[in-house]
């Protein structure tokens, strides 16, 4: 659990690193159970014709960097949540990651104390989640640098990815480094003390892809307080309230830059994205409600992947229009 110190300092200043929680061993499965999705995803991009090898000899961190350079469409297909947006994507590529050892991290006990500390003990997963792997920029190009699942991320705060239903919802975004990440690595960075004005702060629509909507800086340093990187090792955690401002550096290292942003927030309220499935991952009331079997996790995105692919899916799966509206805006030039 975290302790007095460490909530007072989260309440201040909106964000707190707690070092290191997971260890190797903890790492590990996850690891391989990745490196397996990489040769699924491998198989079926070169058998559509979209790779000219599955590149089975490489280590994981090249064969990923390299499959990515030539089909962008694999960081779909290593995804940990669903596409929002569907346009000139292959159905047959898109679907969610649910690997067991993907469901021992969203509820491993050490993430849902910390969880737990913060939001008390009736715990659910939100499904906006993302998986980061990050190769170096300089091996990105055309619109791929322009998407924070690989590039850099622009500031924004999380509550603005959500639709309107969840904007009382408590969310707590809980940032999970895989590999080390150094300022060159691209951590995150955030503005101490931005989430005090308890407002979804205005975001203009991304320049070169309108999905990756970003507070410009007149609004950013309006308190006149400077960025803080977050630079930490693998195994740590970053919290983040759902309106404290932040992004994340490019990676200007040479290795792979891997994290995943999960969220959690209580039981029963809205989650910003219904067409999703959330999970009951602790509940201190009624312990036989808690979600354990990594089946239903996998079946229920299979369902909902289904739904989607289908068209059954039939209300919007995000607020498209929110910061599209603030295309003309002077603050966005
Ligand atoms: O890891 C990143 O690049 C950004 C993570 C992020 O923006 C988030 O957790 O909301």
């Amino acid at each position: 659990m975290l302790s007095a110190a460490q909530l007072q300092q989260f309440a201040d200043q909106g964000f707190l690193l707690i070092p290191e929680v997971l260890v190797d061993a903890d790492l590990q499965p996850l690891e391989a159970e990745y490196e397996d999705a990489l040769s699924e995803a491998a198989a079926q991009l070169f058998q559509r014709g979209h790779i000219r090898s599955t590149y089975d000899d490489l280590p994981f961190d090249d064969r990923y960097m390299t499959i990515l350079s030539e089909s962008p469409s694999l960081f779909y297909y290593l995804g940990i949540s669903l596409p929002l947006d569907y346009e000139g994507l292959d159905p047959n590529l898109v679907r969610a990651h649910t690997g067991q050892h993907l469901f021992g991290l969203l509820r491993h006990p050490k993430i849902l104390d910390i969880v737990e500390s913060v939001l008390g003990g009736e715990i659910s997963s939100n499904p906006i989640q993302q998986v980061r792997l990050k190769p170096p920029q300089r091996l990105l190009t055309g619109t791929m640098a322009d998407y924070s699942n690989v590039g850099a991320t622009t500031w924004h705060q999380d509550l603005g990815a959500a639709m309107d239903e969840a904007l009382d919802t408590e969310l707590l975004t809980v940032w999970f480094a895989m590999t080390d990440a150094s300022e060159e690595m691209g951590c995150l960075q955030v503005i101490p003390g931005s989430h005090k004005d308890s407002a979804l702060s205005l975001h203009c629509p991304g320049k070169n892809n309108q999905a990756e909507n970003y507070i410009p800086t007149s609004i950013l340093q309006r308190h006149g307080i400077n960025p803080v990187s977050l630079p930490c090792r693998r195994g740590s955690v970053v919290l983040l309230t759902k309106y404290t401002e932040h992004g994340a550096l490019a990676n200007e290292s040479d290795r792979l830059r891997w994290s995943f942003d999960l969220r959690y927030q209580k039981t029963g309220e809205p989650t910003g994205r219904p067409a999703f499935p959330s999970f009951v991952w602790r509940s201190r009331s009624r312990p036989e409600t808690e979600i354990t079997d990594p089946r239903v996790y996998e079946k229920a995105w299979a369902d909902t992947r289904q739904r989607v692919l289908s068209g059954e899916q039939t209300g919007p799966l995000y607020e498209q229009d929110r910061w599209l509206r603030n295309r003309d805006n002077p603050v966005c030039a």
